[in-house]
């Protein structure tokens, strides 16, 4: 650090230059950053402190929105109280009280949580048990994995190669063996600008048992898709179409996981989105929102007979031999309880569903746009598809974002040349209308 560098303390960074960011073009960040010093409800606020208003619940975590006392409160108290205690072979309390509680809201029988850190490792859990359960119950043979085109579930290896987006794999090497994968159920000729479900695409998962019959159900383990697809920018299912997957899994022996890392937490207006679509899937995943995104937390939950199946062995053996140093940390449990907590005590899945509605037709209002190719959305989350420019794959979106925070002081998740919206579940009518306000005057200025 040379002489003249800025207070430690200063909101200003002295070198933007060490820290590699994660999915982002490092150069042109570094030419021009987009820097986020504090926040407050819906708001985040530039080191100038320009009000910001964030449309995408940070990266679609800060569900009861940004700094919450309640939360704050909790995290301060929880690291004063107890720093940390080991998690194998010990436990402390509240990491066994948010189980409960999750356990609590999650539907059926899926009522065993096994925490981590993220979503990645959630993915990455959720496999291994399906694979290990299938063992644990004598059929060892079934260790296929199958995921589906446009599927995000992190990026650990294993959430790679059941995922489904090309630049996510492609750099990355072979991925593990033994893994296919479902078409995306996006179809813009049959399903453009619809509000909620698609009526059409159920027969895709009728693609799962030509995928069983050319593998054999014996050699499957799970399958693994988002209820919502959300990070190719919004993908309901179609109606149907989840039924039909666990009906097919049913029949032949395979787990169906959902990963609910984004539909999570009221984003679809329920705890979970297997609620909504009233399919229970055999292994459930979540993170962001299960602690608003203050302390990184995420988790596998599986019905009572997965976990019954490890209960066999003698007592001094461990049953499954998976977890991380940090698995239901002390600082995220007590934050995970206090935003469970803001959740109910304001009602926030039921608002997210009486402000549905008001969402749809303000999103959808951009349609007819010269720029806006299709839009889409179920609870309150959106996208909209812009038409890219020539031979620039990308390029449209990128400058939406961009524009979007330097021009109209608003944050808006780019991917490709796809626009989501996912405004933390405490937004109003009024502050609906001005993000669409100000996304339709991005539009403009991009042409
Ligand atoms: N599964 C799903 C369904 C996700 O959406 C992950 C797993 C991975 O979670 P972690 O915590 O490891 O990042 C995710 C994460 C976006 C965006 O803009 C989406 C995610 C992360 C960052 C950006 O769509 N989803
Ligand atoms: N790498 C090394 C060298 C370790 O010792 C450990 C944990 O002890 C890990 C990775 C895994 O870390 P975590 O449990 O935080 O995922």
């Amino acid at each position: 650090m040379s002489a003249d560098a800025p207070a430690p303390n200063s909101l200003a960074p002295n070198d933007l230059e060490s820290n590699w960011l994660p999915f982002t073009p490092n150069r042109q960040f570094k030419r021009e950053p987009r820097l986020l010093a504090r926040a407050k409800g819906i708001y985040y606020y530039k080191p100038d402190g320009t009000e910001v208003i964030d449309a995408t619940s940070g990266l679609w975590c800060s569900n009861a929105g940004h700094c919450r006392d309640e939360i704050v409160q909790a995290i301060q108290t929880q690291a004063a109280e107890l720093d940390f205690a080991p998690t194998f072979q010990f436990g402390h309390p509240k990491a066994f009280e948010l189980a409960s509680r999750i356990a609590g809201l999650a539907p059926g029988d899926l009522d065993h949580v096994l925490f981590c850190n993220s979503g990645s490792e959630a993915a990455d859990t959720a496999l291994k048990i399906a694979i290990a359960y299938h063992r644990a119950n004598g059929e060892g043979t079934r260790t296929r994995l199958i995921g589906r085109e446009r599927a995000y579930h992190g990026v650990g290896f294993g959430g790679i190669s059941v995922g489904g987006m090309v630049a996510n794999r492609k750099f990355f090497g072979t991925l593990l063996a033994g893994v296919d994968h479902l078409p995306h159920t996006y179809n813009r000729a049959e399903q453009a600008f619809t509000k909620g479900q698609p009526e059409w695409g159920a027969h895709l998962a009728d693609e799962l048992q030509r995928l069983v019959e050319l593998h054999d159900a014996s050699t499957i383990a799970a399958v693994i898709v988002e209820p919502m697809a959300g990070s190719t920018g919004v993908l309901p299912p179609p109606k149907g179409y989840l039924q039909r997957l666990r009906e097919i899994c049913d029949r032949h022996g395979i787990l169906l996981i959902f990963d609910e890392v984004i539909t999570g937490f009221g984003r679809l207006g329920h705890a979970f989105a297997a609620e909504r679509f009233g399919v229970t899937p055999d292994i459930l995943t979540f993170a962001k929102g299960v602690t608003g995104g203050t302390v990184p937390m995420g988790g596998a939950i599986v019905r009572k007979s997965i976990y019954d199946a490890f209960q066999t062995g003698p007592d001094h053996v461990i049953d499954l031999f998976h977890g991380y140093t940090y698995s239901g940390h002390p600082l995220a449990a007590a934050a995970g309880l206090a935003t469970l907590d803001l959740y109910r005590k304001e009602n926030l899945f039921v608002r997210a569903q009486a402000l549905e509605a008001f969402f749809a037709d303000a999103l959808m209002s951009l349609k007819g746009h010269k720029l806006v190719a299709d839009i889409r959305q179920i609870g309150l989350a959106g996208a909209v598809d812009l038409v890219p420019v020539d031979g620039l794959p990308g390029k449209r979106g990128f400058d939406a974002m961009r524009t979007a925070f330097h021009e109209q002081n608003m944050m808006v998740r780019v991917s490709g040349d796809g626009i989501a919206f996912s405004p933390p579940l405490i937004i109003d009518k009024s502050q609906i209308e001005e993000i669409f306000t100000r996304f339709r005057k991005v539009l403009d200025r991009l042409g």
